[in-house]
């Protein structure tokens, strides 16, 4: 079920459950800012969400809210994700479903990262 992304941060939803060690993940990426690791139900030969450590739902509730700190490192991790994948070149892409009219279904910020092969075109 798409979530309403105006809702206040939920410290039960399943990310935070993984940033907190209760739902096994396995580990891309770690550091103070962010985890990145592969998404349960891949869409693509690589898929891994990568997600900021910090209690934020959405993109516009992230950028409103976090420190610029957070904010760069959040995006340079999903930087050196695709980097440590090979992905700078032949390319990949990056998804973020954000409320209910972008198909967001987990209530903290993530951003899918899709690669390894010809993704084809965007589809809304
Ligand atoms: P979105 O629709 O953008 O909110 O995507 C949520 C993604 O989260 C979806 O592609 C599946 C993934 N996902 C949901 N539960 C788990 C989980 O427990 N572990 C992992 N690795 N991924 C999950």
């Amino acid at each position: 079920m798409p979530i309403d992304a105006t809702s206040p941060y939920d410290d039960e939803n399943i990310f935070a459950k993984i940033l907190r060690g209760e739902i096994p993940s396995t580990t891309l990426y770690d550091d103070e800012w962010a985890y990145a690791f592969p998404d349960i139900n891949p869409q693509a030969k690589l898929h891994v969400l990568v997600i900021p450590k910090g209690r934020y739902v959405s993109w516009d509730d992230f950028s409103a809210k976090a420190s610029d700190a957070e904010i760069a490192g959040f995006i340079r991790a999903v930087g050196t994700v695709a980097r440590q994948h090979n992905l700078v070149e032949p390319g990949y892409r990056l998804l973020a479903n954000i409320g209910p009219h972008g198909g967001q279904e987990v209530p903290h910020l993530h951003v899918h990262l899709f690669g390894e092969e010809p993704l084809g075109p965007m589809i809304a």
